[in-house]
């Protein structure tokens, strides 16, 4: 159900909590609402919860107001900002947390279209949290952490809600489990591989890696859901050493040269089913297993049976890419470049089917 009390609750919740509500947490909350019909009871609820955490917390009330302008609008406050602020909010009567609470979920600028931003990708998880294996994940402190990191990356930028939602079910999956996967134009062994958490194209502290096995596999630990990147390594087909750089959506299981175009569509807040799309449309390809994405598809492990005629395709269309755009550096991360302008003429006419059979 997706309601404005829905909304309002998942609000409530990211600022006391900074993480989304589970079914049960806002089922109990709407009952609380039901029960009177207004959020007198949410509000003591609120209240008595906030007053309890003033005398765990660091800085006591004004911890807490740097906490809520943290978790719902994405503000960090210094300690003499937050001290400031408090005292203004008294000032003009905001005087407890429910009023606090109500009228940051009331603001009508860039602060609020984040916290309610941050209410939708909530509401998205909170609903595919479905599974027994994913609430277990979810209550553990490595669990919430990780989400906490997820819906942090939420502003008041569409595309991150976007992207916060894209295959929620295989974001979720990514969040709770390891990912493992492949690194290839062949494949790539001894590539350094890691999650972007911050999506800036640069391996950051922090940021799980790895470094591929000979046959260019690769685990990535659990939480590891941002953009997977390859860089170096050697190509097990040819012998020679990878200079480039591919990415490819989270979630993935592969990583090469038709994942950096989907990443790069899903990076501007395309789906990733649109991204999957645009690039099979794009190489005029299809897969004949329409359960998989070109982010899940293995071309190289698909070159007898039935998806050979796919795979095979799919390499040319990796080919392509590489001699005409990646070698290059037209398309590393970073670069800003629209997949879109690439498409025309590549993969078409003379020069590419030679790369067929690579
Ligand atoms: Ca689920
Ligand atoms: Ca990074």
């Amino acid at each position: 159900m997706s309601d404005s009390i829905t909304t309002t609750l998942h609000e409530y919740v990211i600022m006391a909590f900074g993480v989304p509500a589970t079914p049960e947490l806002l089922e109990a909350l709407r009952g609380l609402y039901g029960s009177t019909g207004d959020y007198t009871v949410v509000d003591t609820v609120v209240n008595n919860y906030m007053n309890n955490q003033v005398a765990t917390t660091a800085n006591g009330a004004y911890g807490l107001v740097q906490m809520v302008a943290q978790n719902g609008l994405g503000v960090t406050l210094n300690n003499a900002q937050a001290m400031e602020l408090t005292n203004l909010l008294v000032a003009n009567g905001i005087d407890s947390w429910s009023k606090l609470f109500s009228l940051c979920s009331g603001l009508d600028n860039e602060l609020g279209v984040t916290l309610s931003n941050r209410a939708a990708a909530a509401e998205s998880f909170c609903n595919a949290l479905d599974t027994t294996a994913e609430i277990t994940a979810y209550a553990t402190p490595t669990g919430r952490a990780t989400v906490a990191g997820w819906l942090a990356g939420v502003t008041h930028d569409p595309a991150t809600l976007a992207r916060a939602r894209t295959g929620m079910d295989s974001t979720m999956h990514t969040m709770f489990n390891p990912t493992t996967g492949s690194a290839q134009d062949g494949y790539l062994s001894g590539a350094r591989v890691f999650s972007d958490l911050d999506r800036d194209g640069i391996q950051d502290s922090g940021e799980p890696s790895t470094i591929t096995d000979s046959a260019g596999n690769f685990i990535l630990p659990a939480g590891s859901y941002g953009p997977i990147i390859a860089t170096g390594g050697t190509d097990v087909l040819t012998g020679l050493p990878f200079r480039g750089a591919f990415t490819a959506p989270a979630g993935s299981t592969v990583v090469n040269p038709l994942t950096t175009l989907m990443a790069s569509l899903v990076e501007q807040g395309h789906t990733l089913a649109e991204a999957n799309s645009a690039v099979l449309a794009a190489l005029g390809l299809e897969l004949d297993d329409p359960t998989l994405t070109l982010a899940t598809f293995d071309p190289l492990a698909n070159l007898s049976g039935a998806n050979a005629v796919a795979a095979r395709q799919v390499l040319a269309g990796c080919g392509c890419f590489s001699q005409q755009y990646l070698h290059r550096g037209r398309l590393g991360p970073g670069r800003g470049q629209h997949p879109a302008h690439l498409f025309p003429g590549v993969c078409r006419g003379g020069g590419c089917s030679g790369h067929a059979d690579r």
